[in-house]
C-alpha cells in the first residue's frame, strides 16, 4: 500500500452534535475526538473526515471521492434510512465502501432496521461506539492493501 492513501471519512445530519446529547447511545466522545481517533489509525495514510446535516452534500462529497479517494468510509446517520440519492451515489463507486454506525439500528426501532446504504457498502460496521470509526479506518486499509 502506497503512503498515500486517502480515505474519505463523511459524517451525516446531527453528528456534529456528539458528547453533547444522548450519551447512552451514541457516547461521550465529540466529532472531534473521533477524528483525531481516525487520524491515529490511520498511520500514515491521509484521512479527510467531514460532517454535514445536507443530504446533497453528501452526495458531493461522494463524487469527490471517485476522483480522490481509495476508501469510503460513511455514518449516514438518518439519511442511512431514506436515501436512495445515497444509494446511488455509492453504486457509482469502485473503491471500498464502509458503512459505519456507531449504536447498533438492528437492535433499536422498527424504522432504523432498513439502510439504503447497506446495498451499495463493501461492509457494515455497528453497535461500537467510537471504537467502530477505529475498525472501520482498519478494515479500509486492509482492503485498500488487498487491491494494491
Ligand atoms: O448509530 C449511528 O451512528 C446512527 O447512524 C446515528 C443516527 C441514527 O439516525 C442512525 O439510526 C444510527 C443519528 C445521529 C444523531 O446523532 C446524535 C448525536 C448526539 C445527540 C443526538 C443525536
Amino acid at each position: 500500500m502506497s503512503d498515500t492513501s486517502v480515505i474519505y471519512v463523511l459524517n451525516g445530519p446531527n453528528l456534529n452534535l456528539l458528547g453533547a446529547r444522548e450519551p447512552e447511545i451514541y457516547g461521550r466522545d465529540t466529532l472531534a475526538d473521533i477524528e483525531q481517533r481516525c487520524l491515529t489509525a490511520a498511520g500514515d495514510a491521509r484521512i479527510v473526515f467531514r460532517q454535514t446535516n445536507h443530504e446533497g452534500v453528501l452526495v458531493d462529497w461522494i463524487q469527490e471521492a471517485r476522483e480522490k479517494a481509495q476508501a469510503l468510509i460513511i455514518n449516514p446517520a438518518a439519511y442511512g434510512h431514506t436515501s436512495v440519492a445515497l444509494h446511488d451515489a455509492l453504486k457509482t463507486l469502485t473503491i471500498p465502501v464502509i458503512e459505519l454506525h456507531l449504536s447498533n439500528p438492528a437492535a433499536r426501532e422498527a424504522f432504523r432496521h432498513h439502510s439504503y446504504v447497506s446495498s451499495a457498502a463493501t461492509g457494515v460496521i455497528a453497535g461500537f461506539g467510537a471504537a467502530g470509526y477505529e475498525l472501520a479506518v482498519q478494515a479500509a486499509l486492509t482492503k485498500v492493501r488487498e487491491r494494491a
